[in-house]
């Protein structure tokens, strides 16, 4: 439900940009004899031609629209030249508009806050640009004005007769305008050579709204198409308002639409005046309410938010009709496929701009077999994300067990890869979000666990609650079983960004033993708040007196070994340091983790509060820990013949040989004393 956000009494500038045809140009400007002929970008499937995704205005023109596939494209406009999108891993490869659309952000964000909203539109604030103007050069001082500024479209102005130019320009130049107004103006002269700058260095075309606010600009970047702009003066926001049909307006457009359609007979944004925000409050609450009111009048505080990178990456593909997967294998296939897409995007993500996603999101839209009708839908799974491709692909595979299982309820059934389970899909899609950029200067292991620091900073005196932070996995086995609490998209959202409601009811789920690297450090590392600024004693030894160390070195070759899958050597970590103490503590041979953790104050103490339940050996040589009488937690359990070689292979040699020397143990069945088991099994 949209929220009122109260706007300043100070007046603002805020433009939105709209790239025209984008993909279209994106193609043009690849193969420039396609310039000024009809030309549309399909889709690569090529079933009647494809569908059509980006139409040319000289395609429009001849009657070409969107809804349309190549054939019949090709049937209104028989010199329509189709360009397919590019394809890889089997789907749409976008990264060519996606770096067109850089291109023209890193322009206009010269000139305000720059917020991308889509892969080819853009909100700017403009207000301090437009102030300076407005202080140094106003409008009426220039001598000569853009003819790109001249050509706008101010809303309420006629543009009859031939001197429509002139008319442009007077109001751009009026002295006696109000204080918005000549802020608005200057806007319009700003917009107009940011858009003739994105020409210059790119070839792309744009449009623009230029407004008080970021909902009219947005409803007037589409007004005047293409490569034009148009202002909306406060005086003229009834008169573009009002005949505007409610399913045009922004968060209108679905079931809030509907209602005040059903409602209260709410067909235009005009209608909606005649009700008092106590009634509007009424019918939809104090916050909808006031939003309501307030949108019927075009205002809206909405702020542009400082942002040129997107929110989240996400891979997704349809199945329509008879392409629906309907076995395991191949759904198998596909999230491969689009785990393989993200997965090279979470990498130039990092590369070009050091960020880490957190959030692994699986969504899908299924159909029962034995029940066609039914309106449920695939439920949203989330997990922490773990780098790495097979990792990825591996976590998406368990959600999507766990979304099939939900989803099917009691007719899950457990399925061969290739036999036809009741199901089918038809459109599966992996993102990847809660992407956070690496602080500079910190280039830690920590910032892989950017869960555990931020815990760290909200809980500098952690309790055995913070235990509470274990990265959650989950396995087909759970699914199966249905031993897990799944944690959903929605369920991950609020609170603190990346990290797990303390309270949230957890059970460690170690499906292959240690399960991963990530899990065995995460408590332990984030409670080690100096982790971030104090080089590692060995290795910062070794660095001299250069500004970065080689514990900094070594820490992002850590890094870029998680994040490509490879193995480690060693991962060193270094020590905590005692604030009372003031001066680095020395641990000696400190390139084991281990000792890490037995020296970190909260460490052995965090882990225990985790397993204190106590161990029992089972009679299949698996260490067990039984949850007492009234714990929530429950049983957790591992067995040694269940863990993964890999997964050991990431650890450092030291906590490997341990490991190792633990499984030996365990497969006698007796509890090992080693430090490494005592980690996992405290004693009884
Ligand atoms: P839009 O901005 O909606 O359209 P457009 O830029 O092609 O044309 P206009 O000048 O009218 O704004 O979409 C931007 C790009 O996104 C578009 O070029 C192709 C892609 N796109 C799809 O792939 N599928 C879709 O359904 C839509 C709407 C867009």
């Amino acid at each position: 439900m949209p929220v009122a956000k109260p706007e300043s009494s100070d007046a603002r500038v805020i433009a939105h940009i709209d790239m025209d045809c984008f993909y279209v140009q994106v193609e043009q400007r690849k193969q420039p004899e396609l310039r000024g002929l009809p030309t549309a970008v399909v889709q690569y499937n090529s079933w009647k031609g494809g569908g059509l995704i980006a139409v040319s205005y000289e395609a429009r023109k001849f009657g070409v629209k969107r809804s349309m596939r190549g054939d019949e494209a090709k049937y209104v406009c028989p010199e329509i030249q189709l360009v397919q999108v590019p394809v890889a891993h089997g789907k749409a490869d976008l990264k060519i508009y996606r770096n067109a659309g850089s291109e023209v952000v890193s322009i206009l964000a010269r000139k305000g806050r720059c917020e991308r909203a889509s892969i080819d539109e853009v909100y700017l604030d403009l207000t301090d640009a437009a102030e300076t103007m407005l202080a140094e050069n106003p409008p009426e001082s220039l001598e000569d004005i853009n003819d790109e500024a001249l050509k706008s479209h101010i809303v309420g102005l006629a543009e009859d007769g031939s001197d429509v130019k002139e008319k442009v320009k007077n109001w751009l130049c009026r002295t006696d305008a109000s204080h918005r107004d000549k802020l608005l103006a200057c806007g319009a002269l700003i917009v107009a050579e940011l858009r003739a700058q994105v020409f210059m260095e790119t070839e792309f075309t744009c449009s623009a709204g230029i407004a008080h606010n970021k909902i009219l600009a947005k409803l007037t970047s589409g007004m005047n198409k293409p490569a034009q702009q148009t202002v909306v003066p406060s005086v003229s926001v009834k008169e573009l308002l009002a005949p505007l049909p409610i399913k045009k307006m922004k968060q209108l457009g679905g079931k809030l639409g509907d209602s005040l359609k059903s409602n209260l007979g709410v067909s235009t944004i005009g209608d909606l005046l005649q009700f008092s925000t106590e009634k509007l409050q009424e019918c939809y609450g104090i916050n909808t309410g006031t939003w309501l009111w307030n949108i019927a009048r075009g205002i809206s505080g909405e702020k542009v938010e400082g942002r040129i990178l997107p929110k989240s990456h996400g891979s997704g593909k349809s199945f329509p009709g008879p392409h629906a997967l309907r076995t395991i294998g191949l759904v198998e296939h596909w999230l491969n496929e689009l785990c393989q897409e993200l997965s090279e995007r979470l990498v130039a993500d990092f590369e070009q701009n050091k960020r880490i996603a957190h959030t692994l999101t699986l969504n899908a839209r299924a159909y029962m077999l034995r029940d066609t009708n039914s309106q449920k839908k695939f439920p949203s799974k989330s997990s922490p994300l773990r780098y790495g491709i097979a990792k990825i692909q591996e976590d998406a595979l368990n959600l999507f067990h766990a979304g099939i299982h939900d989803y099917m309820g009691s007719y899950a059934s457990k399925g061969e890869k290739n036999q036809n389970n009741g199901w089918g899909i038809t459109a599966l899609s992996v993102s990847a979000s809660k992407i956070f950029t690496i602080p500079r200067g910190t280039g830690t292991i920590m910032n892989f666990f950017p869960t555990q620091s931020l815990a760290c900073c909200a809980s500098p005196q952690l309790s055995g609650d913070a235990s509470m932070h274990e990265v959650v996995q989950l396995t087909a086995a759970e699914i199966e079983s249905g031993s897990k609490e799944f944690t959903t998209a929605k369920e991950s959202i609020g609170g603190i960004p990346g990290m797990y409601p303390r309270d949230q009811k957890r059970k460690i789920q170690e499906d292959k033993g240690i399960g991963s690297i990530m899990g065995f450090f995460e408590v332990p590392v984030q409670s080690c708040p100096s982790l971030n600024q104090e080089p590692h004693e060995e290795t910062s030894r070794s660095s001299g007196h250069g500004s970065e160390s080689c514990w900094q070195k070594n820490q992002a070759e850590s890094q870029n070994r998680l994040l490509y899958g490879e193995q480690p050597q060693c991962l060193s970590v270094g020590p905590t340091m005692n604030p009372q103490e003031g001066k680095r503590k020395k641990l000696q041979g400190t390139s084991s983790i281990l000792r890490f953790l037995k020296s970190s104050k909260y460490s052995t103490h965090d882990r225990i509060e985790i397993f204190q339940e106590p161990c029992v050996p089972s009679s299949s040589g698996e260490m067990r820990a039984r949850g007492s009488g009234g714990s929530e937690r429950g049983e957790w359990s591992y067995k040694a013949n269940e863990i993964d070689p890999t997964v050991i292979d990431e650890l450092p040699p030291h906590i490997q040989q341990e490991v190792w020397s633990w499984l030996k143990q365990s497969h006698s069945s007796k509890p090992s004393s080693s430090t490494i088991t005592r980690y996992f099994f405290p004693p009884k």
